[in-house]
């Protein structure tokens, strides 16, 4: 955004973190190439002036000592520093061989989450996948939000759609598995979310439904400590009591179809199953379906300990059901959908738009049981695709598989044993170590990014273009140059007209690829809002105006929810660390790769667990070693262990092969049943 400099060379300018989706607005102050501070832009019309620690610790990532600065080539003893040149050539050299042989399916791309803030890198991955003709498309998506686009299109047609909160109308806000305190909303970009929360509260309630008392929770009316896994059968009571009496007749009557179908399913879940099951006392559970009744409306949010539940897909249905029968979806008070200030999806007339009905492909060949959806195979066949030889060469921009997969002990094999191995990233870490190619790319200071993915989830429509604001140093280049360079070393064009294949500026990309449908100076000199569309789900999209209230497959789901365990494994994010990203600066130099486990007093008391003593923690697909932590904050019954490290690796205890949705492919993430056993081994 627009720059400063004062008389000792000191230039300031305005940008935005792409982090996480809250994409607050940034101060910048550099010297030359050093990045001096970044701090929250108080001029910033939706921030207003917050950041966190992870957007602040932005110039100690930028200088870590740990940055890449050059292309490496080859693993373990024979890895050395090589030219670009070189790199791109033996590379080229590589992938022909694969394509030759095998075909143009034994290339694979992950797209991890850092890629998704890259606007050219997102763009340039798949555009490559694409000129090489390989459906091997796989994205962390489908380990943490497949139930997401999953309902919008069963209920709406559209798998795109996220409500957003009206933060200012707000009188009930009902928070189901998301901690927002820390990880800033899940897809929702909640930027300074203890004010917003408070401010929420303090014209209406705020209830957190979490087995965890979070930060969230401690600020939040009400907390409601709920068994793990147990979520639908709250909702399903909530939307039951609804319908009789607190429903909006009219929406119902003209805006929705299935709603007989939808009373018939959540019959059975009444109040005395209800509080059985998620271990909450009933007057705590009718409190909150009067204070539904007395708001009239509602916002619904859901995160990870949902959304990675084995009732992900039912709990995401039930949430905007009672949002749709309380008439609060795109009415004050309730939540809106961002049409994106580039996509401007509400401009597509209502002739425009076909409703699907989230009909899924086969998964790769390996695993043609798992559904592909979204132009995406489900991350759970990956690591069979690698071993069965069907991808021999994979790219990760932006991503550590490692950390984020199922099943490290395999997850790690078959990296190893990949042919190629191509890892874009911007640290020294456990996945560039494993890499045959290593692309050293530039970070988020040294490129200019879009608003981009984060446009629908964002609080108001807004458009932002953020310029590089130091010059990348030795070898580092942008993924799409790297993407662009090699694809045409394999006699493929990727890049639109206008693009030379020797620029390395990103803005040249975006200009070509964002046309006329936004001007990037404009963008850069400032953010740019436009009014908020009232109804346009509603009028353009929904299938004949109408919400469906009882897809088929969710139905079915819903009549056989499995048995929760008795001990559940919880996720849930670190406020200081971005997934496996940011460990070592936020650790400030003391253990940067191992986190604890934390267990509520009374399982520790039942088990004989200690605190600061090691345990044993199994679950039917692996096991691992940690140090347990005594934690007052967690409901018996449930134990946490953040992902995104490598001492111990969550992962150990997840499984590809057990407990996969049928509808996404996702892997169960949260609420996986284990036992802890203390080791006497000091
Ligand atoms: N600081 C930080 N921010 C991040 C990230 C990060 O790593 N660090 N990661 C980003 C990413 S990739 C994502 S996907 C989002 C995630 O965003 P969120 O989903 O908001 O974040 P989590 O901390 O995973 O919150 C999940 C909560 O669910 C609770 N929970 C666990 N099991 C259950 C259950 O069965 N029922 C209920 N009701 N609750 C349960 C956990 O205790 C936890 O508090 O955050 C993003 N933002
Ligand atoms: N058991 C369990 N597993 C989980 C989860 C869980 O809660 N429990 N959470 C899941 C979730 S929500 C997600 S999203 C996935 C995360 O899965 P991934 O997205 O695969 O993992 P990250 O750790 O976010 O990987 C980001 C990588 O990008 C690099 N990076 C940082 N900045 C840049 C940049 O500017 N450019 C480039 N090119 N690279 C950069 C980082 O160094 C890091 O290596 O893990 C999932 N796995
Ligand atoms: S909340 Fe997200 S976008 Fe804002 S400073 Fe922190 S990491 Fe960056
Ligand atoms: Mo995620």
């Amino acid at each position: 955004m627009s720059d400063t400099e004062s008389p000792e060379g000191v230039v300031e300018h305005r940008s935005f973190c792409r982090i996480c989706n809250a994409a607050c607005g940034l101060t910048i102050r550099t010297s030359g190439q050093r990045v001096l501070s970044v701090r929250g832009d108080r001029q910033h019309p939706i921030s207003e002036g917050y950041t966190c620690p992870k957007g602040r610790a932005l110039a100690a990532f930028h200088h870590d000592e740990r940055r890449l600065d050059h292309p490496l080539l080859g693993r373990g003893e024979q890895r050395r520093p090589a030219a670009w040149d070189e790199a791109l050539g033996d590379l080229a050299g590589a992938l022909s061989r694969v394509l030759e042989e095998s075909g143009s399916s034994a290339i694979a791309g992950y797209l991890g989450t850092a890629i998704a803030f890259d606007s050219c890198g997102w763009w340039a991955t798949g555009a490559f996948l694409d000129a090489v003709g390989s459906p091997q498309r796989y994205s962390c998506a489908t380990l943490d939000t497949p139930a997401k686009p999953l309902v919008s299109e069963l209920m709406t047609g559209f798998a795109g759609l996220h409500p957003v909160p009206d933060v200012e109308s707000c009188r009930l806000l009902l928070l189901v598995g998301t901690n927002p305190v820390a990880s800033h909303g899940h897809l929702s970009g909640l930027t300074n979310p203890v004010a917003k929360l408070r401010s929420i509260a303090r014209r209406g309630e705020v209830w957190v439904v979490d087995p965890r008392r979070t930060q969230t929770a401690r600020g939040a009316t009400r907390h409601l400590a709920i068994r793990p896994g147990t979520d639908a059968l709250l909702l399903a009571f909530l939307v039951r009591e609804l319908l009789r009496e607190g429903a909006d007749a009219d929406i119902l009557a003209r805006h929705a179809s299935g709603v007989a179908e939808l009373a018939e399913a959540v019959a059975p879940f009444d109040l005395a199953r209800a509080a059985r099951g998620t271990g909450l006392p009933q007057p705590e559970i009718q409190a909150l379906l009067d204070a539904i009744r007395r708001h009239g409306r509602l916002v619904a949010l859901s995160g990870t300990g949902s959304t990675m539940s084995a009732s992900a897909n039912v709990n995401e249905w039930l949430l905007w059901s009672l949002q749709v029968i309380t008439g609060s979806f795109e009415r004050p008070g309730g939540g809106w959908f961002n049409p994106g200030y580039v996509s401007r999806l509400d401009r597509i007339p209502s002739a425009g738009w076909r409703a699907g009905e989230a009909v899924a492909g086969p998964g790769p060949a390996s695993r043609p049981e798992l559904p592909r959806r979204n132009g995406e195979f489900p991350c759970a066949g990956l690591v069979d695709e690698i071993e069965a030889g069907n991808i021999r060469a994979l790219f990760v921009p932006g991503g550590n598989p490692i950390t984020a997969f199922p099943e490290t002990v395999r997850t790690l094999e078959a990296l190893r044993s990949l042919e190629v191995l191509v890892v874009g990233d911007v640290v020294q870490n456990e996945i560039v170590e494993l890499a045959t190619h290593v692309w050293p790319c530039t970070g988020q200071l040294e490129r200019a990014d879009l608003s981009g993915v984060m446009e629908f989830y964002r609080l108001e429509v807004a458009g932002q273009l953020a310029r590089p604001v130091v010059r990348p140093v030795a070898e580092r280049r942008p993924v799409w140059w790297c993407f662009a360079q090699l694809a045409a070393r394999l006699g493929l064009g990727l890049l639109p007209d206008g693009v030379e294949l020797d620029s390395t500026r990103d803005e040249d990309l975006l200009a070509a690829l964002v046309g006329e449908r936004a001007d990037l100076d404009e963008l850069a000199r400032a953010t740019q809002i436009v009014e908020r569309p009232v109804g346009w789900v509603e009028r353009n999209l929904l299938p004949e105006g109408r919400w469906r209230l009882a897809p088929a497959p969710l139905v079915e789901q819903l009549g056989a929810l499995a048995q929760p365990p008795t001990l559940a494994l919880l996720p849930g994010r670190q406020l200081r660390t971005m997934n496996s990203a940011l460990r070592d600066v936020a650790a400030s130099g003391e253990r940067t790769d191992c986190v604890e486990l934390h267990v509520s007093p009374e399982d520790a008391d039942e088990r004989g667990v200690r605190d600061g003593g090691r345990v044993r923690l199994r679950s039917a697909s692996g096991e691992l070693v940690a140090t347990a932590r005594i934690d007052d904050t967690l409901r018996r019954g449930a134990v946490w262990l953040p992902h995104g490290w490598t001492r111990p690796n969550v992962g150990r205890l997840t499984s590809s092969q057990r407990d996969i949705d049928p509808l996404t492919g996702m892997v169960l993430q949260s609420g996986v049943a284990v036992e802890i056993d203390p080791l006497d081994d000091r």
